[in-house]
């Protein structure tokens, strides 16, 4: 039996397992939760009562997190392209830039595209011009971070990069990277062109038209 995952090809965190599974081209059954597969959310809800996604199940297990998702195809279907490395002390390093994309990337990057959703009157303008900030701070810091590295974490393509690329991906739509951050526009376009990245975006095309901004046109 092959691992079997719950996700939706537009939804920025499962983008991150999606990607770590096209790295290593590991064989899964994609559950997508939408109108094809109704039982699909109510297999998911009987799994994981939040509701939250991705979450996958394999083996009798229930594996919930998309870094923990990561971790565990890592453990058990091994591939060529090694997503957490073997130096512990590198993994560390590894694991805080996974964190960091969560954290300060998609989260004020969610917050502002979760604000658009609200009807009018229930809107955060104050919440959202402070995860505009948080935004830029970040970007900041990982404008800097990117200078002389190719990927999130140095030379090798890691879990970090698996967040990196839905995180910056939707924050440059909802808040676009300025000029200044050249360090971090080029990183972006260096996800983009990574095949497992590029498939990702290609299969959540269609549902472009449900940004709740707006999809720019491009990328
Ligand atoms: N920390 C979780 C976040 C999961 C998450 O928020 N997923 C979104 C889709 S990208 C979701 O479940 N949205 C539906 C909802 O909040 O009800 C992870 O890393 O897996």
């Amino acid at each position: 039996m092959q691992p079997m995952l719950f996700a939706h090809p537009f939804a920025s965190y499962c983008w991150k397992v999606l990607i770590a599974l096209y790295e290593n081209q590991t064989p899964f059954t994609y559950r997508v939760l939408g109108p094809e597969d109704p039982e699909a959310a109510t297999d998911l809800e009987a799994l994981w009562p939040l509701k939250k996604f991705p979450v996958l199940r394999d083996a009798g297990r229930t594996v919930i997190e998309s870094s923990v998702i990561i971790e565990y195809l890592a453990l058990h279907y091994p591939g060529p392209v090694r997503l957490l490395p073997s130096d512990a002390g590198k993994a560390l390093e590894v694991r805080f830039l996974d964190r960091y994309f969560d954290n300060y990337v998609m989260n004020p990057m969610s917050k502002i595209v979760t604000n658009q959703l609200r009807p009018e009157g229930a809107r955060d303008a104050f919440g959202v011009a402070e995860a505009r900030a948080a935004l830029d701070a970040a970007y900041r810091w990982l404008d800097e971070w990117m200078a002389g590295r190719s990927w999130a974490a140095g030379e090798q393509f890691s879990l970090a990069d698996c967040a990196a690329a839905p995180a910056l991906f939707y924050a440059d739509w909802a808040h676009p990277l300025g000029e200044r951050f050249g360090q971090v526009r080029r990183y972006r376009s260096r996800l983009l062109a990574r095949p497992s990245v590029a498939r990702t975006v290609d299969e959540a095309r269609p549902f472009r038209s449900f940004f709740p901004l707006g999809a720019p046109d491009r990328d």
